[in-house]
């Protein structure tokens, strides 16, 4: 790994027009670490460009320090690209190849797009893996660049709450800190900027909660009309899943949002059981315990029926 950090940084002293992409509907993990390198590269007097293909972007992040320079027109001018937190180049919503890519990611998925691979499955967070390639070549964090690095820890380990959180985690936090990181600040932006019309969402799609698999298991409805009704946006629902998730029975949350192409599912697991096989049968993607689809049917029952039967065989239930 340290190798491949020196080679890396190498690369980057070498090159003068250098893009930061992240993938497509960005988290706070992409965005922060896309983000971080901004004032380090400037200040090496590179000339660098954020892109994101995703329009509009999560408000919830606009803290971020240069945020706002974030574009969605791709450069003409560009000699590298170093993409962060994307598992595969078709998330990258770019169609050229760059001349040359640095892919930083920690998605044990990751299908080694780059011309430089930077992949450690082991970090909380894509910014961790960007924090050690600072770190080994002795590059000097500045604020603006650590509540970046921070935010994208905080966000993608659930505020410290994952399997990933370690003594190493808590280490590069601290050393966010050090280096000017105001973890209030951070969690009051993240968490204390609520929309009233989330809230409203919220009441309606809970009212719709049903539980079966002896509790085990827990449905949540979002329909078109609700969005509607309660003037919410897209971005309000992300956090739904996860909310029905805490119930204490649950082993598997599922979300059921209608869409114009049908109904997206989004499911969570708790300890044991592997979502992903579920997306995966019906067109989708992700994680062991974070994974996503979106079927062609509009029935909410019926979904939630073909649900059912899949998740019978991976759940665990006493008789
Ligand atoms: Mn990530």
């Amino acid at each position: 790994m340290k190798e491949l950090f020196k080679k890396a940084w190498e690369k980057i002293k070498n090159s003068d027009n250098i893009v930061l992409i992240a993938h497509i509907n960005p988290d706070g993990d992409a965005l922060g670490s896309s983000l971080s390198l901004y004032p380090i590269l400037k200040k090496m007097k590179k000339d660098v460009k954020v892109f994101n293909a995703s329009k509009p972007l999560p408000q919830y992040l606009d803290f971020l320090p240069n945020f706002e320079k974030i574009t969605n027109q791709i450069p003409k001018k560009m000699d590298l690209m170093i993409s962060f937190d994307c598992g595969s180049f078709d998330r990258l919503g770019i169609e050229e190849k760059p001349p040359f890519l640095i892919n930083i990611d920690h998605h044990i998925s990751n299908t080694n797009y780059g011309d430089i691979n930077i992949i450690d499955p082991k970090a909380a967070s894509s910014s961790q893996v960007v924090y050690n390639l600072l770190k080994t070549n002795d590059v000097k964090i500045e604020k603006d660049s650590a509540i970046c690095l921070y935010t994208a820890l905080v966000t993608d380990t659930g505020s410290f709450q994952y399997e990933s959180v370690n003594e190493k985690v808590f280490e590069f936090a601290a050393d966010m800190v050090r280096c000017g990181v105001k973890p209030d600040f951070v969690a009051k932006m993240l968490f204390q900027r609520d929309r009233l019309s989330r809230l409203r969402l919220l009441a309606k799609a809970y009212d719709t909660i049903e539980l079966c698999c002896e509790g085990k298991v827990a449905f949540v409805e979002v329909t078109k009309e609700m969005m509607e009704i309660t003037g919410a946006i897209k971005e309000d629902t992300d956090t739904i899943v996860n909310s029905i998730r805490a119930i204490a029975s649950v082993e598997v949350a599922c979300l059921l949002r209608e869409e114009d192409k049908g109904i997206k599912i989004s499911l969570r697991s708790k300890n044991y059981a592997d979502v992903s096989e579920i997306a995966v049968k019906y067109g989708g993607g992700g994680h062991i315990k974070a994974a996503g689809a979106t079927i062609n049917e509009f029935d909410f029952e019926k979904v939630k029926n073909m649900l059912k039967e899949d998740l019978k065989k991976i759940i665990k239930v006493e008789k």
